[in-house]
């Protein structure tokens, strides 16, 4: 035998278990480092509803059977485990332990004899209480325009960074009545994701769910206190948040002429530094259909939540309303505004190289701006000219595919339209419920026991939001239908971004035992704190390391590293956080039509 198979541990693990197989397969295992804590235990490590599915995957077991156990490891639980129907996409079975029927609230860890302990878990009522809080709080974390103090803030209090009150019109949003260098004051906001930038399609999306977020569970919504500067004054904390970036948007918009700038941005990013520290020059940049959209979008929608709170907002609805109308007036007579920053870059300067947003298909914006506008004035004007069912897709949304969201409050306002229906709303539930049909066929005989780790498309630039995305649309279907099913794999999906997932990392930072702690994420790489903000969604596993930064492995769900440098799989951003924030909070809301009847002995 040649001898630098020798030289190699794992090597010689392949060679001896091509020799012959089980006998030394088997002791390959046996002969393995033992593992850290966890790591082939895949488990939601923030944990479970006493009466709600429970179930954690086992990596690299030769086991049959599995322990609930305390933390003290007395065994109060015994259960079998059971094989995978499909591989995972590394191409191996997992054992699947199901403890649904173990209820008894208390903290534990999950024990196999071959594999080790888990992470601990509890099982509890509001056990993603302060996951889906902080979800929502990480948003405070992102403001512009205002010192985070320590009362609100803990130990990532903070100087108040991008005032935002001498923003310049750039060269390519330069009109008659703006011209290049005026100077405009667009304060507040949330900064984008790990960079310092402010850009309107992307907080169109981020903004609506959570003001869906509050239309869907208004009731539970009030009870959500996130301890942030406007608490206590009589409107619900997610709606105070959520004002924080749409009184921004508010002064996207040209008011000479209804049009909306894309962005407001530095030229180019950002070194790795405080937000109080960067104080290059700002700039509003060339207006765009897309941006003009989603702005009326969100305004009618904002219009709509915020009518009820006339004392406390007074006007506010008013203003919403009144810009979304001529944002949509706009977007109507410029229907083909792409933005395209490399060809903008050929024309204007200075040079802008910050994230682009570009868009080249308007269907689905028109369709969201006009079901949003039709919900909010009943005015059946807005589906003149437009095609709710330009074709047969149902993709879940992302900042450039907003047809569903259309969707969504079509249907869920679907009781007040009236007359104002459109025809086509019973083909549109029609279409939701097999949507939500297709994401769940199937998910059960997955390997993690998941609706995310169905299809290797899932696994791009931001996956984790459309894991959280996935899941708000079960949410939704579950709200058209009652299909208690479409809840449980909602559920799924959380259980996914806690923990069962190809990596074994909770991707929220804060909650789990092993979540990231270097995401690309300028305040939390500059503060001087070691843990980062809590409650942030890092974008997660995608092999397309479009950063440059290699990855353990290019197995879709397994390509992804907790490094700062990594800001394709490891950053953060408004657009991804939301989602987790909606589907946290919703299951919270839903927790006990999660309650699965008691099995007869
Ligand atoms: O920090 C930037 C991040 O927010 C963007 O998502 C990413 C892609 O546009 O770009 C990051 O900035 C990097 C830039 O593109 C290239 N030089 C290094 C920057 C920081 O890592
Ligand atoms: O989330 C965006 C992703 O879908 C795109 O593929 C990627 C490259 O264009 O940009 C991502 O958005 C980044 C934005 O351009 C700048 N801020 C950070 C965003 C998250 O990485």
């Amino acid at each position: 035998m040649n001898s630098k198979y020798f030289l190699n541990y794992k090597s010689t693990c392949v060679l001896l278990v091509l020799l012959i197989q089980t006998v030394f397969a088997n002791s390959c295992v046996a002969f393995q480092a033992p593992g850290k804590e966890g790591d082939s235990i895949r488990i939601n490590q923030v944990g479970f509803y006493p009466n709600a599915p429970k179930k954690a995957i086992i990596l690299n077991t030769k086991d049959t059977i599995f322990y609930i156990e305390t933390i003290q490891k007395k065994q109060v639980f015994k259960g079998v485990l059971n094989v995978s129907t499909k591989p995972s996409f590394a191409g191996v079975l997992t054992s699947i332990a199901d403890f649904t029927n173990f209820h008894t609230p208390g903290k534990y860890i999950l024990h196999v004899a071959d594999a080790g302990y888990s992470h601990p878990f509890e099982i509890k009522k509001a056990v993603h209480k302060d996951v889906a809080d902080a979800a929502i709080k990480a948003y405070y974390f992102m403001r512009a325009s205002i010192p985070l103090k320590e009362k609100y803030a803990g130990k990532w209090s903070r100087a108040e960074g991008h005032p935002d009150i001498a923003v310049l019109v750039h060269s390519s949003a330069a009109t008659d009545k703006r011209p290049a260098g005026t100077i405009i004051s667009a304060q507040r906001g949330w900064y984008d994701a790990g960079d310092y930038n402010k850009y309107i399609v992307n907080s169109g999306i981020s903004t609506s769910t959570l003001l869906s977020l509050y239309e869907d569970f208004p009731i539970y919504m009030k009870t959500v206190k996130l301890n942030i500067p406007e608490s206590g004054n009589g409107v619900p904390d997610v709606l105070n948040e959520a004002l924080w970036n749409l009184r921004w948007m508010l002064t996207m918009q040209d008011p000479n002429d209804g049009g909306v700038y894309n962005k407001l941005t530095n030229a180019a990013f950002d070194k790795f530094e405080m937000p109080d520290q960067s104080t290059s020059p700002r700039y509003v940049v060339e207006k765009g259909t897309a941006a003009t959209l989603d702005f009326a979008a969100v305004m009618a929608q904002a219009s709509r939540i915020f009518s009820n709170y006339p004392k406390e907002l007074p006007g506010l609805a008013d203003s919403c309303l009144k810009q979304a109308k001529t944002a949509w007036a706009w977007a109507v007579t410029h229907p083909d505004s792409v933005y395209n920053q490399d060809a903008m870059n050929k024309k204007y300067s200075p040079l802008i190289t910050t994230g682009g947003y570009g868009d080249w298909n308007f269907k689905d914006e028109f369709i969201w701006a006009a079901s949003e506008l039709l919900v909010t004035t009943h005015d059946t004007i807005y589906l003149k000219n437009i095609n709710l069912i330009p074709d047969k897709s149902m993709p879940v949304p992302t900042w450039n595919q907003v047809k569903l969201l259309g969707y969504y409050t079509l249907i869920k306002n679907s009781n007040t339209l009236g007359v104002s229906a459109p025809k086509e709303l019973p083909e549109i539930e029609r279409r939701m419920l097999a949507f939500a049909d297709d994401l769940i066929n199937g998910a059960g005989e997955t390997a993690y026991q998941t609706v995310m780790d169905k299809s290797r498309r899932s696994f791009g630039w931001g996956s984790n939001s459309a894991a959280a995305n996935q899941g708000v649309a079960l949410i939704q279907a579950w709200k058209l239908s009652n299909n208690p099913e479409y809840l449980t794999y909602a559920l799924s999906n959380l259980d996914y971004i806690l923990g069962r997932n190809g990596t074994g990392y909770s991707f929220v930072t804060g909650y789990g035992s092993k979540t990231p702690m270097h995401p690309h994420h300028r305040p939390s790489a500059s503060d001087g704190v070691i843990d980062p903000i809590p409650g942030m969604l890092v974008g997660g596993p995608n092999p397309g390391m479009q950063d440059g930064i290699k990855v353990p492995s290019i197995v879709p769900d397994e390509a992804y590293i907790d490094d700062e440098r990594a800001y394709a799989a490891n950053e953060i951003a408004i657009n991804w956080n939301a989602p987790l924030a909606y589907l946290a909070n919703a299951l919270e809301a839903l927790q006990n039509e999660l309650n699965i009847p008691a099995k007869k002995k």
